[in-house]
Order: structure tokens, then sequence, then C-alpha cells
């Protein structure tokens, strides 16, 4: 089973959208550890996968306590995701998805700006051979994303496009897994969905804090829910967690 087909399966049977962004604040190390885990335990029974990013691999290490996350995630069956968002030359590149690979991750995120040839060909060959994903970022959820996602830009052929159709061009042409358009942006969402259609799944992080909404989001075409404050800063994780849940399979 390729990334693709693992987190359909796992939306499938887990009747959740859901992806958690198990991000959380700076803290001591062992207190960061046991609080993702506890999120972890007491959200998973309601979202499809699980997405790290740097919040814990930097003061967790990869190799070292980070490893009991990824390990549990697995053992749940949810396939997991670092949002590394490779962006360097293509031998860097290939070197910083490996040890994501060997570390467990079933997926990377990767910036397609660094283009194919020494960018991101390497990590799509490293993903490939290793039987992972890669995810690419075609316009972001932040209130700047309009310049670089947003800006127009010159093709090849001299027509004047706006740089996230390029990118999702190339999520089509380079077979990406996925695709990330935020929540903040449904009109977005919708426009790179009539591009992507079902062969590339919309993943829309922005949900709750940045002000993105689940309904509108699904709407216009996601697939999957990228949420994190709103489920890891919380009271209750898992009742929260529950809650969008609910609210996505209401869409
Ligand atoms: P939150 O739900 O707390 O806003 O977190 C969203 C997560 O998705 C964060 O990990 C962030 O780095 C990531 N993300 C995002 O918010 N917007 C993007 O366009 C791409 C992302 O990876």
């Amino acid at each position: 089973m390729n990334f693709k087909e693992k987190i359909e399966a796992s939306t499938q049977a887990r009747n959740s959208k859901i992806v958690l962004a198990l991000d959380l604040p700076p803290q001591k190390r062992e207190l960061l550890l046991n609080k993702a885990t506890e999120i972890l335990e007491n959200v998973e029974p309601y979202v499809c996968a699980v997405k790290i990013n740097r919040h814990l691999v930097l003061p967790l290490g990869l190799f070292n306590d980070l490893q009991k996350i990824v390990k549990r995630a697995e053992d749940y069956g949810l396939p997991t995701i670092m949002d590394c968002k490779i962006n360097d030359i293509g031998a860097t590149n290939r070197v910083v998805a490996q040890h994501y690979f060997d570390a467990g991750f079933d997926a990377v995120t990767a910036n397609p700006f660094v283009g194919w040839e020494q960018g991101l060909k390497p990590v799509f060959e490293a993903a490939k051979k290793n039987g992972k994903g890669v995810i690419l970022l075609v316009y972001m959820s932040h209130k700047a994303a309009y310049e670089g996602y947003g800006q127009t830009v010159k093709t090849e052929s001299g027509k004047l496009v706006p740089q996230y159709a390029v990118f999702a061009e190339k999520a089509l042409k380079w077979k990406a897994d996925g695709a990330v358009v935020g929540a903040t942006y449904p009109e977005k969402i919708r426009e790179i969905h009539q591009m992507l259609r079902e062969e590339v799944p919309i993943y829309s992080p922005g949900i709750g804090v940045q002000g993105g909404k689940i309904r509108e989001a699904l709407n216009a075409g996601a697939r999957f829910l990228i949420v994190g404050r709103s489920i890891t800063l919380s009271e209750e994780p898992g009742e929260n967690a529950k809650k969008l849940r609910d609210l996505a399979n209401q869409v």
C-alpha cells in the first residue's frame, strides 16, 4: 500500500478526515513528551493520521524520544507525516527525507519552489524506494501566502498564471501524494481542487485558531483537515477532536 492508499484506508476505517497536528509550545523535555503522548492517547480514536512538526523533533530528537511518539502512532495504526517542508538542494533533500523515513515517518512535506532536477526529484525517488509519500505545499494558510503562492508568474510558454496553479500542475506531474492548501482560503481550495480532482488529495491546515472553517474547506474540495492548537491546547483534546470529527462528518 502506498501512502495515499494508506491514509485513505485510515480515513475510511476510522471515519475521520482529521489529521492531528501534534504541536505544543516549548516546555521541559520530559513534560513535552508526556503531554504529547497523553494528547495522542486521547485523540487517537478521532483522527486518521498524525502530523509532527519541529515543535517535537527539535526538543525530543528524531532518533531519541520522538521515536516513542512515532511508534505509538504506528501501534494505533495511524499514518505519520513529518511536516519538514523540504526546501534545499537535492543532495541535502535526499538526506533529510531519508532520515525521516528511517525514523518511521510515512510521508514528508516539501516545497515545490525548489523544482525537480537537483530539487525534489531525489525526495520523490527516496519516497518511492521506501514506500513513503510526499505532500507538496500549494497555497499556505497564513496572511502573507499571496506574496509567494499568489504571485503571478510567467510559464515557459509565456502565459501569466498564479504561482499556486504552477505548483498544482507540478503536484499532478510529479504524482504527489497530497497538496497543502490553507482552509483560510476556501476559494483557492476550490480552484486547486478543480485542477487536482481526486488524483491529488488536498490537506487543509488553518482550521480554528487561524480562522478556517471545516464546512467551507470540505465543501470546496479538501479531503483532509489538519488541526493543531484547537485540539492540542484545549482543556479536553479528546472531546474537541471528537467534536471536530463529527462536524466534518456532517458536511
Ligand atoms: P494550527 O491548527 O494550530 O493552526 O496548526 C496548523 C499546523 O499546520 C501547524 O503545524 C502548521 O505549521 C501547519 N501548516 C499551516 O498551518 N499552514 C500551512 O499552510 C501549512 C502548514 O504545514
